[in-house]
């Protein structure tokens, strides 16, 4: 990888560049590409706990790995690898769709595994994005075409995260909440539980809720999950889950809430049963509210 590859690695570890990228998912990605032989070498950061390393396997337990991961790489590819995971964080900084779904096509074909190229490319750029806003360099618009940008790869990628022969372990129902249209935590959360066996159906965004109440009554869910990026929508949490009790349905299932403002705090203010920052601790969430993991 280089430097500037490894800087960003390093920086989301320690969160100095970002505080949207979870350690773990780092970790996990770092782990898992040493494990099939991408990097000459193992990253332990200091503070890696034993259990971090496992985590990617303990959730994708059912999915075959290789084909997650990625397989082994030759030398020769590895330049070109480190190559495209630059310029997809760049092109997808920049908004431009075409080479962010060419550089994604062609890292697969290299036999880059997709989350490789997501939680080491397409993540962090979008993470950068949202420094860039904050720090007034980029305005609306360029977060938005950013966000095309990783939709694209998202489209290609999505089937092979998803791959999983398992039957469905329970039925999930998830929505952005009324107000809001941020989709991509969501979906990527949507994307890790499809992927560990759930069935999932997908409300999308600025989501009402009266139609949150017919989804429950129509599907029978044994979780409800509900999204929100802003501090403006969050609210729409408590009004939901008031709204599902007065019709009854609150002991139906559990419900978790979770997106970029988010805390456990929040969570438990609003009387959800749980919160999880990011994908993989979601499929961990649900697994440990329907009794399948302890
Ligand atoms: C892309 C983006 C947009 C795009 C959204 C495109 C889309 N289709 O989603 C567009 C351009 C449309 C947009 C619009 C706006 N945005 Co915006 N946006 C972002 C940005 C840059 C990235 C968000 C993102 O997708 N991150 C990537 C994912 C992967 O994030 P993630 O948090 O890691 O996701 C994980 C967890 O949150 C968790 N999770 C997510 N959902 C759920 C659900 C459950 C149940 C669980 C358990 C877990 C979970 O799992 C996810 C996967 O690991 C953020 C900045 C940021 N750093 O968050 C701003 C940001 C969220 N936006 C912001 C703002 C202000 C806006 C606008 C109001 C701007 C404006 N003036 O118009 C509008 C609001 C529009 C609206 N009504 O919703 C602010 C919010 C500030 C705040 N505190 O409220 C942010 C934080 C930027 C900033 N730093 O100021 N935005």
């Amino acid at each position: 990888m280089t430097a500037k590859g490894w800087a960003r690695v390093r920086a989301a570890i320690r969160h100095e560049e970002t505080d949207r990228v979870p350690t773990e998912n780092i970790l996990a990605a770092v782990d898992a590409t040493h494990e099939f032989g991408v990097y000459p070498f193992k990253l332990v950061p200091k503070s890696r706990t034993p259990d971090q390393g496992r985590l990617l396997e303990e959730t994708y337990g059912s999915i075959k790995m290789g084909r997650l991961i990625g397989s082994r790489l030759g030398e020769a590819n590895m330049s070109r690898q480190e190559e495209i995971l630059d310029q997809l964080y760049e092109h997808t900084l920049d908004g431009e769709v075409e080479p962010v779904v060419e550089l994604t096509q062609e890292g697969l074909e290299l036999g880059m595994g997709p989350l490789v190229l997501l939680f080491e490319a397409l993540i962090p750029s979008l993470e950068e994005v949202g420094r860039l806003f904050e720090s007034g360099e980029y305005f609306v618009p360029e977060m938005l075409v950013a966000a095309r940008a990783m939709q694209g790869a998202m489209e290609i990628l999505k089937p092979l995260i998803a791959e999983t022969g398992a039957k469905p372990i329970g039925k999930f129902v998830m929505g952005t909440v009324k107000g809001d249209i941020h989709d991509i935590g969501k979906n990527l959360c949507n994307i890790m539980l499809e992927g560990a066996g759930f069935e999932l159906i997908n409300l999308g965004v600025n989501v009402p809720p009266e139609v949150f109440i017919e989804a429950i009554k129509e599907h029978q869910p044994d979780v409800l999950g509900m999204s929100a990026f802003l501090t403006s929508t969050m609210p729409m949490f408590k009004r939901n889950i008031e709204a599902i009790e007065k019709a009854g349905l609150r002991d139906q299932m559990k419900i978790i809430v979770g997106g970029a403002p988010v805390t456990q705090e929040y969570a438990d203010t609003v009387g959800a049963d749980g919160y999880a920052p990011d994908a993989n601790s979601t499929v961990r969430l649900t697994k440990k509210l329907l009794g399948i993991i302890e």
